[in-house]
């Protein structure tokens, strides 16, 4: 396989390589290493780019002379290495005050203290030229349904998010902000569990125009939901403003393992989607390929780096098998056959009034409609002779 090139736009947060591996129930396996570190590493493995929260970078009690400097050297990494910088994100879960949510907690002088501190980072981000800005909500949600008015959080929620979108308009930033949806973990429920919630959500914001996606591969099947679906019904949507690929086996809790050493069928789809586009065409993803997955807790630092290849390698390797399987001329008779060009015909005539549909005389022989053999399974099983015959 061809070596990862920064026309993949291949990207990784820093949390990603950087995650100690610390988990609920034991302590660190791997040392940490300063945030321009993993970059210079990153590029060596022919990232285009990395991403970061405030905290990532500088710790949450920092001075503004530290929070300076470290944002100095991190962003002098970035152009010796030649990494762009693509998106930025604030941690509003780590620290105990956000134990009840940032922007939705019971308590208003955290949550006037949480939106402060996703404003400034709003301004970092636009300073060091990143283009989405996204907002995972991880402690936004309730163990206890007793302990919200839900209404009133979902007003607080669509409160803050407004703010801080129309904050970005207000400073003409060229920024835009990546909802991510999660169902579960660490809060017992999530607000905003998936995709179609947080479409319909943004749907309902004063300045929704500047908010959209950043769905993650297994946050999605955490819900047990279809992860291309969910592309798709975002890029449908034209809120598809950026990715976060892993791999999940399952519901269960969140494994970010590489991507597609989860659900390689579905993986093998994402792809499929990312690079071909839909079928008939339509709306495309053209933002970077951003991996959001964790090294196993049992690989050591040396292994942190052929985890974060084996991400980029998956991606390249299921794009080129992704890219045969469309191109196959019997892919596209099969396809035909299926009736997958026959869906993008509209279901109305042009300039057909329901009345005249109404009042079309046709004839529809249901027994033999009924009777239609799509061969979906051959098509599918079509798929599987590229990804593994
Ligand atoms: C956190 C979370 C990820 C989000 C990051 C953005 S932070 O690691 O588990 O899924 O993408 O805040
Ligand atoms: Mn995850
Ligand atoms: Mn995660
Ligand atoms: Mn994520």
């Amino acid at each position: 396989m061809r070596k990862p090139q920064p026309s993949d736009k291949f990207s990784f947060g820093l949390w990603t390589v950087g995650w100690t591996a610390g988990d609920p129930f034991g302590e660190p396996t791997r040392p940490a290493l300063d945030p321009w570190q993993y970059a210079e590493k990153l590029a060596e493995l022919g990232a285009w780019g990395f991403t970061f929260h405030d905290n990532d970078v500088w710790p949450f009690d920092a001075s503004d002379a530290e929070r300076d400097a470290r944002v100095g050297k991190l962003a002098e990494a970035a152009k010796a290495h030649g990494l762009t910088i693509e998106m930025v994100t604030t941690n509003t879960f780590s620290h105990p005050i956000f134990k009840d949510g940032g922007l939705t907690n019971n308590d208003r002088q955290i949550r006037r203290f949480g939106l402060k501190k996703i404003l400034r980072n709003v301004d970092l981000a636009a300073e060091l030229g990143a283009t989405t800005f996204v907002m995972w909500g991880g402690r936004e949600g309730s163990e206890y349904d007793s302990s919200k008015d839900l209404n009133a959080a979902f007003d607080r929620y669509k409160e803050g998010l407004d703010t801080v979108a129309g904050y970005i308009k207000e400073k003409g930033y060229d920024l835009r902000i990546g909802l991510e949806p999660k169902p579960n973990e660490p809060r017992g429920d999530i607000f905003l569990p998936t995709v179609g919630h947080a479409l319909a959500l943004i749907a309902e914001l004063d300045n929704g125009d500047v908010v959209g996606l950043n769905p993650e591969t297994g946050h999605e099947q955490m819900a047990g939901l279809n992860y291309t679906h969910a592309l798709a019904q975002a890029l449908n949507a034209g809120k598809l403003f950026h990715i976060d690929l892993n791999g999940q086996s399952g519901i269960k809790y969140d494994q970010d393992k590489v991507f597609g050493h989860g659900d390689l069928l579905s993986a093998f789809f994402t792809v499929d989607l990312l690079v071909n586009g839909f079928p008939n065409g339509g709306p495309r993803y053209e933002g970077p390929i951003h991996f959001d997955y964790k090294p196993a807790r049992t690989d050591g630092l040396d292994s942190v780096w052929e985890t974060a290849a084996a991400n980029m390698e998956m991606f390249l390797m299921l794009s080129e098998k992704a890219k045969a399987f469309r191109e196959d001329p019997k892919t596209q008779e099969l396809m035909k056959q299926s009736g997958v060009f026959e869906l993008n015909e509209p279901t109305l005539a042009a300039g057909e009034s329901v009345s005249d549909f109404m009042a079309a005389q046709e004839d529809y022989d249901v027994d033999s409609l009924a009777a239609r053999d799509y061969h979906f399974v051959e098509l599918h099983q079509q798929a599987l002779r590229h990804l593994i015959g």
